[in-house]
């Protein structure tokens, strides 16, 4: 006897916020909150949770949800003059009425599409209006699709300008033994030194003290790999040249209130980003951003965790 698979199903989640979780049929699934646009969960066929949430994480709007997939819009980071990466994190957007035809596979079933617009009060703190739409897919085999188009729908003739980023928290079994494939020899600005540009040298990167790079113009995949966990990630991004890497480390970790003080060892933040040159839309023009994460058993890039078999691969 075989049960009906439910792909989209809408849930209260933590404090009454409602959310959806896809699901596939080989057993992975996502849970996006409406708070925030926010992925905060993704498992694999395994059921093994892949992202990290805290366990501190406060379900409480305005707070932003510590872990899983914050989106940083209209800003990331401190780089202007709203609040820390912006408001997207911290709003509840809704299910989209009016979706747009997205040129996706007609095998993925378990999607939802979200719509970010500004309130009048909103219109206040960033003078621009606009249509966020965000598409959130988990695709039969178990892999995670973002993708987000952003139109100026101002009728005041203005353009806008933004930065933005999807602040993915992997989960790793010990940031110690993981190391980041794909970033050698780029450049990166180094947000614990004043942001001077400095350039990576030809190693992977590795972790054993507190890191905060924006690297730019990247190649388009970067691969994690969880030496422990035998598992690697793998990011692929369109649209967002840069990428941030971000752990806090011991010190840092117990100055984060919604993070647990040893928290940072099971964390790594690798950000598909668009921050170096800030994207500017005239009205009724449209960006798109779109990151795409699969999560392989390290074996799968056989020759020990040769990253090149993973970068070149599909
Ligand atoms: O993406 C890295 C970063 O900008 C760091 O500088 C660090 O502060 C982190 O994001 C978390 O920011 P948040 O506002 O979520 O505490």
């Amino acid at each position: 006897m075989s049960t009906e698979i439910v792909y989209v199903e809408r849930r209260k989640g933590v404090n009454g916020l409602e959310k959806v979780i896809l699901r596939e049929v080989r057993g992975s699934s996502a849970e996006v909150y409406f708070y925030g646009g926010h992925v905060t969960s993704w498992k694999n066929d395994h059921g093994e949770e892949l992202l990290f949430l805290s366990s501190k994480a406060i379900f409480q709007p305005p707070k932003a949800i510590r872990g899983g997939i914050p989106i940083c819009f209209p800003q990331f980071s401190n780089l202007g003059p709203l609040e820390a990466h912006g408001f997207a994190r911290n709003k509840i957007w809704v299910e989209d009425p009016d979706p747009q035809p997205f040129p996706t596979s007609s095998t993925n079933k378990a999607f939802i599409d979200l719509i970010l617009k500004p309130s009048d009060e909103d219109v206040k703190t960033w003078p621009h209006r606009y249509e966020y739409r965000l598409r959130v897919t988990l695709g039969p085999g178990g892999d995670l699709m973002l993708t987000s188009r952003i139109r100026n729908t101002n009728s005041d003739g203005k353009s806008f300008s933004f930065t933005f980023a999807y602040h993915n928290y992997f989960l790793v079994s010990d940031i110690s033994e993981v190391r980041i494939e794909g970033l050698e020899t780029v450049d990166y600005l180094d947000n614990l030194k004043d942001r001077q540009r400095f350039t990576e040298q030809g190693d992977a990167i590795t972790f054993e003290s507190e890191v905060d790079k924006i690297y730019v113009r990247t190649p388009t995949k970067i691969a994690i790999l969880d030496h422990e966990k035998k598992r690697t990630f793998v990011l692929r991004k369109d649209g967002l040249p840069d990428a941030v890497v971000w752990n806090p480390w011991d010190k840092k970790a117990k100055a984060i209130a919604d993070l647990g003080d040893e928290e940072y060892k099971h964390m790594l933040c690798v950000e598909a980003a668009a921050i170096e040159k800030t994207i500017t839309l005239k009205p009724g023009e449209e960006w798109k951003g779109r990151q795409e994460l699969s999560a392989v058993p390290s074996s799968y890039c056989s020759g020990q965790l040769d990253p090149r078999k993973v970068l070149l691969g599909g």
